[in-house]
């Protein structure tokens, strides 16, 4: 047996090669252009009945609610001092369902709280990880009236108020 260099070397080559190419894979092959369907697996999802909408983060029955505040996620929110939630400061009465529509191309979420410090943080809502087109809804009456803040888990700068009264 020779110098263990001599197999070492190889074979760590090999397995940077393999690294890279499964990066390469990953993270350029394996994104999702929208409209295009590469994967052979691909699989339309039925609706759920009687709605339209199949996001699987729309939790609440909209149509049992007479008033909707709809809160946009601004395409371009990722970008620090641009225009996020749309209204910045939303309004909701009590008898309300709360959406948020993530409009963006990239993730965000809507979470309580002011930061992600905030011992309260996601305690009296949380959206989770939108997805963009996502939906994120809580009937008003499940948060109480007050105001309060909220931000992005994925971009702490975006912050904004909901008020329920
Ligand atoms: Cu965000």
């Amino acid at each position: 047996m020779g110098s263990p260099g001599i197999v070492a070397f190889p074979v760590i080559l090999a397995l940077g090669a393999i690294t890279a190419y499964l990066t390469f894979t990953y993270f350029t092959e394996a994104t999702p252009d929208p409209g295009i369907i590469k994967s052979p697996y691909w699989k339309e999802l039925a609706a759920p009945s009687g709605n339209e909408s199949s996001s699987i983060k729309e939790q609440v029955d909209e149509s049992q609610f007479s008033k909707v505040a709809t809160i946009k996620i601004l395409e371009g929110s990722s970008v620090q001092g641009s225009p996020d939630y749309d209204p910045d400061s939303a309004k909701a009465s009590t008898d309300a369902l709360i959406k948020w529509v993530n409009e963006d191309v990239t993730l965000h979420s809507a979470t309580s709280g002011k930061s992600p410090s905030d011992p309260e943080s996601g305690k009296l809502f949380d959206s989770g990880l939108l997805n963009p087109g996502d939906k994120y809804s809580i009937p008003a009456a499940d948060i109480g009236n007050g105001e309060y803040s909220y931000y992005c888990q994925v971009h702490p700068y975006m912050t904004s108020t909901i008020t329920i009264e």
